[in-house]
């Protein structure tokens, strides 16, 4: 039998992938990434069941896929000269450019040679590959290759100056910088490389052929530009903008929302300037703000979260986007514990409003398992990050999220809520 029929008469497709911000996750609405909408187009293209297994490394990954545990692999993985010698690859679905990364505040390296520090990559990557071989060129050039860590994780070690270097992808980067913006890229690593599934050695391509099909398909309808899009076309224009921005931002954009904000504080009995700090941290108070995730406008929320509100209006629509993330925060408080009071109850919502309310019970969770306190802000957030290693959401029962995002997230809006406080109580 071959390899698409066996898939057919399993009803099943199962698809060997990572959790990251570019491939897969459970996101606040859902599960989501480029990787998993792609191979859920491609489980209901082939009229089976989709299901996602995601081994613990990306060597695991490679392993598995070679020896067929597994029909695909869809990991962001790059089409390397040594694993087509050893896997067959599908057609290439997006050109990225790997690249060196470091902190802002250290000296920016000009070029390989130029590197003075510890630089760690993703054991068995195409970075590692890479690497390997610019190293017959310039033997002075070592390097790490970490066996546990995703590629986010080495960012982040970088953004906390635990190494110096480390080479990742470049979307995986821009995504990554939104969080961490001291992260700087210092040159490229190669010219631009293509992302592919890989697929079980072997001379049965039945199963690749319809990949071909279904990939034709994707690009000739437009849905892949979208969906490339959709996830990182945000992503050049997203910044972070200092206070002094900030304060201009209060002057020249605030106004004309201001009742709006006022008004759903009103109905949900909100300090209207918190809805407003959450509206500028989601959208710089922008209407039309578009996101990765599929939210949309000033509060960022899907149609979806609409409809379940009960507002039938347009998210770019400013007065019902303001009042739709209004109602949205104020179930998600009350869907906490009594006991927990303001402020903490109004963080901890918060959170869940960026994480999903799921990821935060977790979070939660492990706290009070290692004896912090699960109703305080200050304790949860320090378990919140543990959410994106595998040691810890491994015991969940959710699993991965992008755990630093919503301690960025709450924080952020505390700030911006200070200020905004400040500044009216001033007049
Ligand atoms: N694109 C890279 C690779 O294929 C990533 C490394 C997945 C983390 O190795």
């Amino acid at each position: 039998k071959s390899h698409l029929d066996r898939v057919q008469d399993n009803d099943e497709l199962v698809v060997l992938t990572r959790n990251s911000a570019t491939t897969y996750y459970q996101g606040p609405f859902g599960p989501t990434g480029l990787e998993y909408d792609l191979a859920k187009g491609f489980a209901e293209f082939l009229g089976v069941k989709l299901r996602l297994v995601t081994p613990d490394t990306l060597s695991d990954i490679l392993d598995d896929i070679q020896s067929g545990r597994g029909d695909v692999a869809a990991a962001g993985l790059t089409i390397t000269e040594e694993r087509k010698r050893i896997l067959n690859f599908g057609p290439a679905y997006q050109h990225i450019t790997p690249q060196l990364v470091y902190r802002s505040g250290h000296r920016a390296p000009g070029n390989i040679e130029d590197l003075a520090g510890t630089l760690e990559v993703v054991a068995q990557s195409s970075h590692a590959e890479k690497l390997r071989q610019l190293q017959k060129s310039y033997p002075e050039l070592t390097f790490l290759e970490n066996p546990e860590l995703e590629s986010e994780e080495l960012l982040y070690l970088v953004w906390e100056q635990v190494i110096d270097y480390t080479v990742a992808d470049s979307n995986e980067i821009s995504i990554n910088r939104r969080f961490y913006p001291e992260l700087r890229v210092a040159f490229d690593i190669s010219a631009p490389e293509p992302l592919a599934w890989a697929f079980p050695p072997g001379e049965d391509l039945s199963l690749l052929n319809k990949a071909r099909e279904y990939f034709d398909k994707l690009n000739r309808s437009g849905r892949l530009e979208q969906l490339l899009d959709h996830y990182y076309g945000y992503v050049s224009n997203f910044d972070y903008v200092g206070t002094r921005r900030y304060m201009k931002h209060i002057k020249e954009r605030l106004p004309p929302f201001r009742k709006w904000f006022e008004e759903a504080g009103k109905e949900t009995g909100e300090d209207w300037r918190l809805l407003a700090a959450m509206g500028y941290q989601e959208s710089h108070w922008n209407p039309k703000a578009v996101s990765p995730t599929g939210v949309r406008g000033i509060m960022m929320l899907t149609q979806k979260t609409m409809q379940h509100l009960g507002i039938n209006k347009s998210r770019h629509n400013a007065q019902a986007s303001i009042e739709g993330g209004a109602l949205y925060l104020t179930n998600i408080k009350k869907k906490l514990p009594e006991r927990i009071k303001d402020p903490d109850r109004t963080w901890l919502a918060l959170a869940a409003y960026n994480v999903g309310f799921g990821h935060l019970e977790d979070a939660r969770i492990l706290a009070q398992e290692a004896g912090a306190n699960p109703d305080k802000w200050a304790d949860v957030k320090k378990f919140l990050p543990l959410l994106s290693q595998k040691k810890w959401y491994k015991k969940t029962r959710y699993g991965y999220a992008r755990g630093r995002e919503p301690v960025r997230y709450v924080e952020n809006i505390r700030s911006y809520y200070d200020i905004l406080v400040w500044l009216t109580d001033k007049d």
